[in-house]
């Protein structure tokens, strides 16, 4: 398959590999920025513009499996979010990251940033990942729903981005300190705002709703500011695991839940998109790094 691929896709700074686990992944790597991108999930694994640390975090634990989430990057949370509502058996967040997408196109573009895109569809949805790397990762989940549907159809998405950070205990963000959440820690529970940056000492896993705004993690270890921007999304996930349940995830190291969270761009809940047959909804996150 790659040699296809490589064969159909041979722009420089772009290669295609297959891993031990036998999935194949585009491997981006320009004067700019490099990147690691599965098929499976289209999924961003890695990404670091040039002359910066790691943005995205990856378990060391990571599986690299056919129908197995990777443990970081940004897996694609599509067409519902967290538990299915219906369907205990279904999976979390959806089954959009584990099966394998199509290749469809790579651009490398004036300024050197790369723009690769992915496709595949899911229950009656057409879906589009476009992810550009360059000095920021912008990434582009695009939802059609087929003009010969025979009804309107809802879904959930969310760019579960898996952020690197120096150390839990001393980072902070910005952003959503007027934002009311739902509580998801033991339950799911209607907080109101907090009036201040948000930090970690405990287990936080958050549901903001109504919310375009940007955030901003500011890592005083690392000495930089990562920055989390989004377009057509109204829910933001801010999450860390905290101690027990890392121990509790076999994918994930039980130390690691110091060195990462998750700032999350979705549309969830009472923010999920519904489209008309014909119609097509595009959310984008970009993700880039700062001084601090
Ligand atoms: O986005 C936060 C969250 O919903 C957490 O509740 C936690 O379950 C996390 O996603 C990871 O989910 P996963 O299915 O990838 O283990």
């Amino acid at each position: 398959m790659i040699n296809s691929l490589q064969e159909k896709f041979s722009i420089p700074g772009l290669r295609f590999e297959t891993t031990e686990g036998g999935l194949v992944k585009a491997v981006i790597d320009t004067p700019i920025a490099k990147a690691e991108i599965y098929l499976l999930g289209a999924h961003v694994a890695a990404y670091q513009p040039a002359g910066s640390k790691p943005i995205l975090w990856m378990s060391a634990k990571s599986l690299f499996e056919e129908s197995k989430p990777i443990r970081g990057g940004v897996p694609i949370c599509f067409p519902w979010f967290g538990a299915h509502a219906t369907d205990p058996k279904a999976p979390a967040h959806g089954s959009a990251r584990t099966r394998i997408w199509d290749f469809l196109s790579a651009v490398l573009n004036p300024d050197n940033s790369m723009t690769v895109s992915m496709g595949t569809a899911i229950d009656g949805f057409s879906v589009v990942f476009t992810a550009t790397v360059g000095e920021k990762l912008k990434m582009e989940l695009t939802v059609s729903l087929p003009e010969d549907a025979s009804e309107s159809k809802s879904f959930e998405a969310a760019l579960h981005t898996y952020l690197s950070v120096s150390d839990i205990h001393t980072v902070s963000i910005e952003g959503l300190e007027s934002n009311d959440y739902i509580d998801k820690v033991g339950g799911t529970t209607p907080k109101t705002a907090e009036g201040k940056a948000i930090r970690f000492s405990a287990e936080l896993d958050r549901v903001y709703q109504n919310t375009a705004a940007t955030c901003i993690l500011r890592d005083p270890g690392f000495n930089r500011s990562i920055v989390v921007e989004k377009q057509n999304s109204l829910s933001t996930v801010v999450w860390n695991p905290w101690i027990a349940k890392s121990a509790r995830m076999p994918d994930f190291g039980d130390d690691e839940w110091k060195e990462m969270l998750c700032i999350e761009s979705a549309n969830v809940g009472g923010c999920a998109i519904t489209l008309s047959p014909g119609q097509t909804h595009t959310m984008i996150a970009m993700v880039s790094a700062t001084a601090l």
